[in-house]
């Protein structure tokens, strides 16, 4: 078997073992080149899994780079998403697409996404990222290609880690039930998560024993040996009546000494200094031209800079974060508040975290970081949302104050029905973190950016909702949630470094807004700002509001210096960090006052939006008044690659935008 021409049923071109290993080699090397060209993304199981993938796309698959919809051809599903770079330079290899095109790796509007998208790259049979999906959407096809009276393969890709959502338990089941063999699964048995070792994290052997009892064919293999890999795929193919899963021993961080074996490498990049290094390792250094390779990636980001910056609202000057001399500001990850105050707070015996195998990047772990006598209350579930979340209900029901956190997306779409009927019709007390929230997991893409997580928290009955502006709010709110208030609450934070726009002495009061001012111009950004409760702030009959939550907070005051600077419009500008249950006093007087009100929210435009115009439309005081509203967020579109603050630009979040909207609103107002 090889790369076929569909249409003459000629190899295009077969490779022997040894060629296949030297492929696998170079891969390898230009994996590493995308990588430090991306400056994000995942090493450690990249390299494990390449002789897999070299394989499959070069010998095992029969398929058609010229003709990438061939109904005849062979699928390859990457369940394990994380792993795209490794795909991409399967693809570039096997003639998909241009080696050098794979170079633009996570960056904006590129076709080789954070994690694959089969609309943007031919090739690619689905898109992926959320852990767990990949072997049912194969089952779907193995069925569809039955019903069809086809005799294509579809080879699943998996991570042993990824062998703990209990998803990939239900579609062994169905594939087994349905003996279908026409699925052959492969499990990159590399026995590294991002926590830690697997049978650390949630220990998922025996997997033959496993899969061999929901009626598999379980195949054992060096998954770094090219001619054994290649023996294996030869026989899985003969198999019939019963679906087949290849158990491939690998290496995690395979080929380059300081990665091998190395938690810390799985969702790192190399630097120029570690490229360098790992492709001397690999015997590449002359035969990958680097810089080359480099500059295309570099040349590709500045056109994408250009064209960003000229689809950027236009003003007087550059009013961006630390663009001129003064109202300079300071930037801290808000997840930091949330792991600072687990650290201050956690000596009270009933918290217990659960860890979901993200726990340093969230900063969950800070609970017990430096404390042994706190690692009894910490405990790792693996990469399993859903059971988490119910046995958070669990652990509230007898009396404890659980901690669960993930990626926002991962925390609040995956497992909502858990959340539902688990923790909120039950009215338990489990503090639930949305962490990495919105666009700041920029370069992750679309999969890993949650923008809808607060439509769903907020629709909850029981549920509270709290989505703090800056660390020491957060810090403020994790306070407050987790020892105060009793029930179902969600926390949503970000990932990437936002400006620091609170202090000790600011006001943080759950379920009630803030004003904040612009007074001056001041060396310190938050300096030329007054904060106060809404409650007590006397009407200074502004000429606009603007109401946020989160990092859309800063991005406000931001708008209303522009504001200020370049039109001489006063805004009052709402922090409305408890969005559930709302401060619907402030935001009427808010309405009532100014008769403008933006919204602005770092999500798609509604959950704040929709909740503060409810509001206003059934407001008894308001009928009759006149009253401007507009809104700024995400427009029912899904994110892209990019980094994080030119995923503020792309999706129309910046206070940049704030104040196109406002002055265009303004303008009706003078009307
Ligand atoms: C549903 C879901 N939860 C969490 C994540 C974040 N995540 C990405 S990779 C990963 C670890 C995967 O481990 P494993 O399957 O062993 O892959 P490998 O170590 O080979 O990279 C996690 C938790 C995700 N992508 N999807």
């Amino acid at each position: 078997m090889a790369l076929k021409d569909s249409k003459t049923g000629k190899v295009i071109r077969d490779y022997s073992i040894e060629q296949l290993k030297d492929a696998a080699n170079m891969m390898r090397g230009y994996d590493l080149v995308e990588l430090c060209a991306a400056g994000s993304g995942h090493s450690g199981g990249t390299l494990s899994i390449m002789d897999i993938v070299a394989a499959l796309y070069l010998h095992v698959a029969q398929h058609d780079p010229k003709n990438p919809n061939w109904p005849d051809r062979d699928r390859i599903i990457w369940s394990a998403g994380h792993k795209a770079p490794a795909l991409y330079v399967g693809l570039g290899y096997s003639g998909f697409c241009d080696i050098n095109d794979v170079m633009t790796l996570r960056k904006l509007h590129s076709n080789f996404q954070g994690h694959p998208h089969w609309l943007k790259l031919p090739g690619v049979e689905v898109s992926s990222g959320s852990l767990g999906q990949g072997l049912s959407i194969s089952v779907g096809m193995a069925l569809a290609a039955r019903l069809d009276g086809k005799k294509h393969k579809i080879f699943c890709l998996m991570g042993d880690g990824e062998q703990q959502e209990g998803q990939v338990w239900e579609a062994a089941m169905e594939a087994g039930h349905y003996k279908l063999d026409n699925i052959i699964a492969v499990i990159d048995v590399n026995r590294l998560q991002i926590d830690g070792w697997v049978k650390d994290v949630m220990q998922v052997e025996p997997l033959d024993a496993k899969y061999a009892s929901f009626g598999w064919e379980v195949l054992h293999v060096d998954g770094n040996d090219m001619k054994q890999l290649v023996e294996a795929f030869d026989k899985a193919k003969t198999v019939v009546g019963k679906p087949v899963v290849i158990l491939a021993d690998t290496i995690k961080g395979k080929g380059v000494s300081f990665m091998e074996n190395v938690a810390g490498w799985h969702g790192k990049p190399p630097n120029r200094e570690e490229l360098t290094a790992s492709l001397k390792e690999l015997g590449l250094t002359e035969r990958i031209p680097v810089e080359q390779l480099l500059n295309y990636a570099k040349n590709y980001q500045a056109a994408q800079d250009r064209e960003l910056e000229a689809k950027m609202p236009k003003f007087s000057r550059d009013f961006w974060w630390n663009a001129g001399d003064d109202m300079k500001v300071k930037m801290e990850p808000t997840r930091k508040g949330f792991g600072k105050s687990l650290a201050d707070n956690g000596g009270d015996e009933r918290i217990v975290c659960l860890g979901l195998d993200i726990s340093g990047s969230i900063t969950i772990s800070d609970f017990y970081a430096g404390k042994p006598e706190r690692k009894n209350r910490w405990i790792s579930m693996g990469i399993a949302e859903q059971s988490a979340t119910s046995a958070a209900a669990g652990f509230a029901r007898e009396g404890k104050l659980p901690v669960l956190g993930s990626y926002a997306t991962f925390m609040s779409a995956r497992n909502l029905d858990q959340i539902r009927v688990s923790i909120c019709y039950g009215n338990f007390n489990v503090l639930i973190a949305g962490a990495h929230g919105g666009v700041s997991v920029g370069p992750d893409g679309a999969t890993h950016q949650a923008l809808e997580d607060l439509f769903a928290m907020q629709g909850l009955p029981n549920m509270s909702v709290v989505v703090p502006c800056d660390i020491e709010e957060t810090r403020k709110a994790t306070d407050y949630l987790l020892l105060k208030h009793v029930g179902p609450k969600y926390i949503r934070f970000a990932r990437e470094a936002t400006p620091i726009v609170t202090n000790l002495e600011t006001p943080f009061v759950f379920g009630k807004a803030n004003v904040i001012r612009l007074r001056k111009e001041a060396a310190n950004f938050a300096e030329a700002f007054e904060t106060q409760l809404a409650s007590g702030y006397k009407n200074e009959s502004e000429d606009l509001s603007i109401i946020a939550c989160g990092p859309m907070v800063p991005e406000a005051m931001r708008a209303a210096r522009i504001l200020k600077q370049d039109f001489g419009y006063e805004t009052r500008v709402l922090n409305l960090h408890t969005l559930k249950p709302i401060d619907a006093e402030a935001v009427i007087r808010a309405a009532a006052d100014t008769g403008v009100v933006i919204t602005a929210e770092e999500h798609q435009i509604g959950a704040l939006a929709w909740r503060v115009s409810g509001l206003l439309t059934e407001c008894k005081q308001l009928y009759g008044k006149p009253l401007i509203t507009g809104a700024i967020g995400v427009k029912d579109r899904f994110g892209d690659s990019g980094s994080p603050w030119e995923m503020v630009k792309e999706l129309e979040v910046s206070a940049e935008h704030i104040a196109q909207k406002a002055v265009e609103l303004m303008k009706l107002k003078k009307k």
